[in-house]
């Protein structure tokens, strides 16, 4: 039986309760409102994004995957064997993992906010692969990416699949690219990208018949009470997400009902009937305008990948 190793843990973000709390704070004040996205995900937000992965009308998820399933032998020709894999956003490492017989990565770096969270995923990884060099990061890589040099043991190839990068205004996935190109000479970046498509499917997409969404959306209001002691109620708020082409973006609201007030110790804030906190963010691309961004980041020319009707887009940016 072939020794297995052991998964090697770092975890080098401290949770700081106090400045989310000054940052939910300061963006319930601002006209119009708004909370980051980054507060969907506790325990129950996260249950409910996967359960949105499986909705019928949300197609990104399962749209990479089939572009992963098609043309991931061609991807792992062009990178090549025996890179330092470095999952941005792992998770339950399960996109990364389906790569590894064709990528055959010789370390993989699994990134996400807490170290916590990657245990379970990474010991069964470790028991999949023990000949693999399995090391968990908890960072917020969104805010920082700066990794030990000695982290990458050859060539640094990024992974950032689900379209997470829509998150980003177009300007801060710019500065997000460079940081990442910085640190992945003779590597580069395997990223999956949401596509520009008519608004009536994006639409569908980010507000489905089952409300699944509005739940995940509504549910940011628990977490808020959760972080700043504030009283929202979710019933208070109704899920609005709608597609704006001339910033090609969905946006997502929560819309009050009727007038609200709301406390937290300290302050208060009223909103008139109609009023809205904004939630999200999710950027769509071309091909051709990502395919530049990754370049004005400092990245080759680009391959990428599509399915037949166009909707997403899986790019290999390497960094020559
Ligand atoms: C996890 C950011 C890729 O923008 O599609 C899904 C989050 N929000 N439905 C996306 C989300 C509403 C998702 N990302």
């Amino acid at each position: 039986m072939t020794p297995s190793r052991t998964p090697r843990f770092i975890q080098r973000h401290v949770a700081d309760t106090e400045a989310d709390r000054r940052d939910i704070e300061a963006g319930l004040m601002q006209q119009p409102a708004h909370a980051s996205p980054k507060y969907f995900y506790d325990r129950l937000g996260s249950h409910l994004f996967e359960a949105i992965t499986e909705l019928p009308e949300y197609y990104p998820t399962r749209t990479e995957a089939s572009i992963f399933a098609t043309h991931g032998a061609e991807m792992a020709r062009r990178i090549g064997p025996g890179a330092t894999l470095i999952d941005l956003g792992a998770g339950n490492c399960a996109k990364a993992s389906r790569m590894f017989p064709l990528l055959e990565p010789s370390r993989y770096v699994a990134v996400d906010i807490s170290v916590e969270f990657l245990h379970d995923a990474l010991k069964r990884v470790q028991r999949e692969h023990p000949a693999l060099d399995v090391i968990g990061l908890g960072q917020d890589f969104s805010s920082s990416l700066d990794l030990d040099a000695d982290l990458i043991a050859d060539r640094g190839v990024f992974f950032y699949p689900g379209s997470s990068i829509g998150n980003f205004t177009p300007d801060e996935a710019l500065a997000f690219l460079k940081r990442v190109r910085s640190q992945a000479l003779g590597g580069g970046l395997l990223i999956g990208v949401d596509l520009v498509k008519p608004a009536a499917i994006l639409q569908a997409a980010y507000d489905d018949a089952l409300g699944v969404t509005a739940a995940f959306n509504l549910n940011i209001l628990r977490q808020l009470n959760r972080l700043i002691g504030s009283d929202f109620e979710p019933t208070d708020w109704k899920h609005i997400g709608l597609y704006d082409a001339a910033e090609s973006r969905i946006e997502m609201h929560l819309e009050a009902r009727h007038d609200v007030e709301v406390h937290w110790p300290g302050a208060q804030r009223a909103f008139l009937a109609e009023e809205r906190i904004h939630t999200e963010n999710s950027c769509k691309y071309t091909v051709e305008r990502f395919a530049a961004l990754l370049q004005e980041a400092g990245f080759a020319a680009p391959l990428h990948w599509t399915d037949d009707r166009g909707w997403f887009g899986v790019f290999w940016a390497p960094a020559r």
